[in-house]
């Protein structure tokens, strides 16, 4: 079945980022990758799926470490032109060449079965001698070949490669394997057509796979952002409140509680999202400034995530008037006592000075936990819905730039998410993320549905389906339009 697909093999000198070609190409973490020469020591096939359909196989191959030996072997064999792939495989199929010339015997084999060559060099090396020797090789296979100008340090020798790699290949690209994204896959795969007209239905099928796949994830990210809002916003924490017990106390503990699970909400939510990018791997431990790393209640990350002033005003969310329900909870009197709470206006207002005040308490004779709590009759104290416009804003605008970084980052990377470069901290709401930025078309809705799931949470205690509903489809409108990171 799998001989069908559309075979590639990576191919090129010691070190030049073949496995970071194949990790990035076939998003598999796994593809051993390392900065010593020689970290392929055998060919290896990795097959590219979406679902449990195989889209196509790629090899990756050990580097070429004696080519210009392995030439003059060839060329000895070789009388003329038309004898040289006789000359190649003689020369794999020789033991006694397996001997002397391992990694090239193990590169070249899956070549002659039949596979595109992918040449990988590092144009931050300049060009040398073997490499010519290498190119040659490859030409003698008659295979079709696409050379790719990847970058492994900051210099620049492109120029010097691109007329040499130009005399030997189809196609000359450039794709850095860590900074690939999905569309830098697809156009490479794209490029194939042309050099490979045979396989063109079946790239055009991989291609087709590849974007549905993407857009599958886009919709599948939605709704775990969508899970992680409904569940952190509508979230109550209730601990009894035995008469006589001290409040102070109960209301720090409530306070504890509540953050705990939002941070929580937050973690599975990023597990979700890195799972559905084939990401499940990767490390979030960056001790380097990570602004998501940033706790979601510090001050930092109130300053640069979510909607800035202005826009929330426009939302009403500053003057109070915004969370509907939540004012219905609001009693007479000011100092806290059993049966009051907050109101949300007064919460955000306060909570743009002071830090983030999320959420109201709430006792077992007020409305709300009438509504929430029917038949308990004990003494309790609660915290939550949430009632923070602003907080909402905050936590999907983490989730947004969770989700970019996530969504571009290359499978051939090793380190830790790079969270803390997402954007220049310019220090002000908005300034790290995503959401500020959009445009009023997609924020006025994604607004509109937060209020209401809000709202359906002051009121009933879960958001109701349609709030859900469209809480997804404004998000999901969001994923699609979100740019790469400029
Ligand atoms: N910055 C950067 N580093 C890269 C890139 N591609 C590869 N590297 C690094 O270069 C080193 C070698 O990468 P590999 O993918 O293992 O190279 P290889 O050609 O498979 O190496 P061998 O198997 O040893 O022949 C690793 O440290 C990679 O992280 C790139 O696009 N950018
Ligand atoms: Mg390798």
């Amino acid at each position: 079945m799998t001989d069908a697909l559309p075979c590639f093999v990576v191919v090129g000198n010691v070190n030049q980022g073949k496995s970071s070609v194949v990790s990035a190409l076939t998003e598999d973490e796994a593809v051993p990758i390392d900065s010593y020469p020689g970290t392929t020591k055998r060919s290896a096939e990795y097959v590219f799926r979406t679902g449990e359909r195989p889209l196509f196989r790629i090899v990756d191959t050990p580097g070429f470490q004696r080519a210009r030996h392995v030439l003059a072997r060839l060329s000895a064999r070789a009388g003329n032109a038309a004898g040289r792939t006789a000359a190649l495989r003689a020369f794999v199929a020789d033991p006694a060449m397996r001997a002397e010339f391992p990694d090239e015997v193990e590169l070249l084999t899956p070549i002659l079965s039949g596979a595109c060559i992918l040449y990988v060099v590092d144009a931050s090396s300049p060009v040398e001698p073997a490499n010519e020797a290498e190119m040659e090789i490859l030409r003698w296979t008659g295979q079709p070949a696409m050379a790719l100008l990847n970058r492994v340090r900051a210099r620049d020798h492109g120029e010097a490669w691109r007329p040499v790699l130009r005399q030997f290949f189809h196609i000359v690209r450039e794709f850095d394997a860590h900074r690939a994204r999905a569309a830098d896959r697809v156009a490479l795969l794209r490029g194939f057509r042309e050099i490979r007209p045979e396989w063109s239905e079946s790239i055009d099928a991989v291609v087709n796979a590849m974007e549905r796949e993407g857009s599958e994830r886009c919709h599948r990210s939605a709704s775990v952002i969508a899970d992680l809002l409904v569940e952190a916003l509508a979230h109550v924490v209730r601990r009894p409140f035995p008469e006589g017990s001290d409040e102070t106390a109960l209301r720090a503990e409530l306070d504890r509680a509540h953050r705990d699970a939002q941070r929580r909400f937050e973690c599975v939510a990023r597990d979700a999202i890195e799972g559905i990018h084939r990401h499940p791997g990767l490390t979030r431990e960056d001790p380097d400034l990570e602004i998501l790393q940033d706790d979601l209640f510090g001050d930092t990350t109130w300053k640069l995530f979510g909607l800035s002033r202005w826009q929330l005003l426009r939302y009403g969310a500053i003057a109070g008037a915004a969370t509907g329900g939540a004012l219905d909870l609001v009693t007479a009197g000011h100092t806290f006592m059993l049966g009051t709470a907050l109101g949300a206006g007064a919460g955000a207002t306060l909570g743009w000075f002071m830090g983030p005040q999320v959420a109201s308490t709430f006792g077992n004779s007020s409305k709300l936990a009438r509504a929430l709590f029917p038949f308990d009759t004990g003494r309790f104290l609660a915290l939550g819905p949430v009632t923070s416009q602003r907080y909402a804003w905050v936590l999907v605008d983490r989730a947004l730039v969770h989700y970019r970084a996530v969504r571009d980052r290359s499978h051939a990377r090793r380190d830790a998410l790079d969270l803390a470069n997402q954007e220049p901290h310019a220090g002000v709401a908005g300034a790290a993320g995503i959401a500020a930025q959009l445009p009023r078309s997609l924020r006025d809705p994604l607004d509109a549905a937060l209020r209401r799931v809000m709202k359906d949470a002051q009121r009933l205690g879960v958001p109701g389906p349609d709030a859900r509903r469209d809480l997804e489809a404004g998000l999901e409108a969001v994923l699609r339009q979100v740019p790469p990171r400029g």
